[in-house]
């Protein structure tokens, strides 16, 4: 590859895991180390998509189960020109929720399986490392109390968190669980050595897909 490509990395876990602040802080400590880099979020809900999707959690509309399956999907696939145009250009890319999300949050519902759920997000650009910051049921309850939107119930969480549990035994992706129980700084400093070791091996490597 004639110039050096950016890296795409996931962060995923169980709500209040502390993946916002965790991407936040990753994003700057890159910056910080000269590289260039940019934080993006999933579910994006500012596009057309991102605003049916968002209507959903908040409840003030019912979508069928697939019907928004596949609509997070698409907010997902409407942002791969961006995504690879950036990656190309050498920025390394901070995603706040992924696929993974996707397939752990609908297979936690009755009747979906995790392989029917991965199905859509199939092609999507696949991330250089994927950081699970594992956060049990209990220690996620004393973070406080839940908030209002749709999947925001302790029984629903530790569902998705089960999904979770067997995404990452997939061998082909590189996943690496990260201890979120730790405190924030200790969380980043894991979270840091590990983006930077990726960030200067996939400089090389083509963009794979999932
Ligand atoms: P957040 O803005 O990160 O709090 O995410 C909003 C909620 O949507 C959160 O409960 C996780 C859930 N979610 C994120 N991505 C997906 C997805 O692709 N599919 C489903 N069903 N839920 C998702
Ligand atoms: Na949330
Ligand atoms: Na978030």
């Amino acid at each position: 590859m004639a110039c050096r490509r950016g890296a795409l990395i996931v962060l995923e876990g169980v709500d209040r895991a502390g993946k916002t602040t965790q991407c936040k802080k990753l994003v700057q400590a890159l910056q910080q180390s000269g590289r260039a880099a940019e934080l993006m979020t999933f579910p994006d809900r500012t596009t057309t998509i991102g605003q049916l999707i968002s209507a959903y959690l908040e409840k003030k509309s019912d979508l069928e189960d697939h019907t928004v399956h596949l609509l997070f999907s698409a907010n997902r696939w409407e942002m791969v020109p961006l995504m690879k145009k950036k990656l190309e250009q050498g920025t390394t890319l901070v995603v706040d929720r992924y696929a993974f999300s996707g397939a752990a949050f609908t297979s936690a519902k009755p009747g979906f399986s995790l392989d029917w759920c991965m199905k859509p997000d199939v092609g999507l650009p696949k991330p250089d490392l994927v950081l699970f910051l594992q956060l049990s049921p209990t220690e996620a309850a004393l973070r406080g109390q839940f908030g209002e939107e749709r999947y925001e119930t302790s029984a629903f969480q530790k569902a998705v968190q089960q999904k979770f549990e067997q995404l990452i035994k997939d061998p082909s992706v590189n996943w690496q669980v990260i201890d979120a129980s730790q405190n924030v700084e200790d969380v980043h400093r894991d979270i840091t050595t590990h983006s930077l070791n990726t960030v200067n091996k996939a400089q090389n490597l083509p963009i794979g897909e999932l």
